[in-house]
């Protein structure tokens, strides 16, 4: 892993790094024990203990947390020596070996199925889908290209520097194969239409909820093909970013009211828009009143406090949790600062950089959304939400069996 990504690009994760759970979790957790759409590694610098985990419909990614963060350094440093240093003997039988069977046979190798696992995941790569959805006029397209040329993916540079971006008038996909270190990610941001500018604002979130059903629907109806793809595309949105307006007062009921239909079907992470128009003062205090009220609404954002599946997660998560909304600035323009090349607004007083934990925390959303929990997305989509509307199609349906292909139903989750 070390070779994966040259330093310059790997800075220190600006959130806590979470160590991927990947598969069946711990008996006490919520996830019941799906396959299919799970696996993940943070793009940019995973953290010590991120191994990448294949996608693969039915990949073995059936070991628990604990089980991965401890395989890694192990198997990763291992794997290949292993063998050899047993072909030949029982060098090591004793130290690997606590049972009376394996004290017998030495070395068995089970600690390479991280290798093992590594290398399907370099072959097959992996889907992340983030969508973004919110008042007219907040930065959300702007962000949406924010996240192709900032580090996430340095690659796309070559764009035209001054077309507008003009206002979004449709449910648009954006995506982006992006590979570091051999690992390739399919990186899809989901642009909406900004809501509130209508006399009747009654019903606005109907468009993204279905949209966000409709992925659901796609996915399930591959699942129970008869003849099933070896591995199902995944357009599910792992993650819907909530953009907040920075008024500094009290949210807009129909932001509450959007929040809330929509937890129930993805994992919403809300934002702080524009944050270049608040002082760092006006920041915390907007930061700490949106909080309040979204639990005084009972809105549950991401990560929510009931799939924290352990003590260290939930240490992990309640930083995070009062970290956020994350407070952002949007930019797809490039600048000189300091002989580097920054992507920044360019103000009458200065420069507002992006990717500077300094200036905004577009960095520290960027960390936790691919570093640190991008895995974890995956898992809470797949096990939670998507679980969900699928027992919910196979009841309405009488039990399991193929949906016709013009079948096209709607569900209003
Ligand atoms: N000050 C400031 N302005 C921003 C920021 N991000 C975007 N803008 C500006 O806000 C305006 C609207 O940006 P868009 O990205 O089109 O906003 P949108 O949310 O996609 O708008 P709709 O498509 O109408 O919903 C543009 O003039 C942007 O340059 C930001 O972080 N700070
Ligand atoms: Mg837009």
């Amino acid at each position: 892993m070390s070779d994966v990504v040259p330093p310059e690009v790997r800075p220190k994760p600006a959130v806590p790094a979470k160590p991927p759970s990947v598969g069946v979790p711990s008996p006490s957790s919520p996830f019941p024990p799906q396959g299919p759409g799970v696996g993940g590694v943070g793009v940019s610098a995973p953290p010590p203990s991120a191994i990448p985990v294949p996608i693969g419909s039915h990949g073995p990614s059936h070991v628990s947390s604990h089980g991965v963060g401890h395989g890694v350094s192990h198997g990763a440093g291992h794997a290949g020596s292993h063998p050899a240093a047993h072909s030949g003997g029982h060098g090591h039988s004793g130290s690997h070996s606590s049972s009376g069977g394996s004290t017998l046979l030495g070395y068995i190798g089970i600690d390479t199925i991280i290798e093992q696992m590594r290398k399907k995941t370099m072959k097959t790569g992996f889907d992340f889908n983030i969508m973004v959805v919110g008042h007219s006029g907040l930065g959300k397209s702007t962000l949406v290209n924010t996240l192709f040329k900032s580090q996430v993916s340095r690659k796309s540079a070559g764009w035209a520097r001054d077309e507008k971006i003009p206002k979004t008038v449709e449910i648009k996909a954006v995506s982006h194969v992006i590979e570091e270190g051999g690992v390739k990610m399919k990186l899809t941001v989901v642009d909406t239409p900004g809501f509130g500018d209508q006399i009747n604002n009654d019903n606005c979130w109907e468009p993204i909820s279905k949209y966000i059903n409709e992925q659901y629907e796609k996915f399930l109806k591959e699942e129970v093909n008869i003849t099933r793809k070896k591995r199902i595309p995944d357009t599910r949105m792992h993650c819907c970013l909530y953009f907040i307006s920075p008024t500094g007062h009290s949210l807009r009921q129909l932001d509450l009211e959007f929040m809330k239909r929509l937890s129930h079907s993805v994992n919403i992470i809300p934002v702080i828009a524009k944050a270049d128009t608040m002082t760092i003062e006006e920041r915390q205090e907007f930061k700490q009143r949106v909080r309040k009220e979204l639990e005084m609404s009972g809105i549950e954002f991401y990560p929510q406090k009931e799939f924290d599946e352990d003590m260290e997660d939930k240490s992990d998560n309640d930083k995070i949790r009062e970290a956020m909304p994350f407070a952002v600035v949007g930019s797809d323009k490039e600048y000189q600062v300091n002989g580097k090349r920054v992507l920044g607004r360019k103000t009458a007083w200065g420069i507002v950089e992006v990717e500077n934990p300094n200036h905004c925390e577009f960095a520290q959303l960027r960390d936790f959304l691919i570093r640190s929990h991008l895995q974890d997305l995956k898992e809470v989509t797949h096990n939670i939400h998507y679980e969900t509307y699928r027992a919910k199609r196979l009841n309405e349906n009488g039990g399991l069996h193929p949906i016709s292909s013009n079948d096209t139903q709607e569900s209003n989750l």
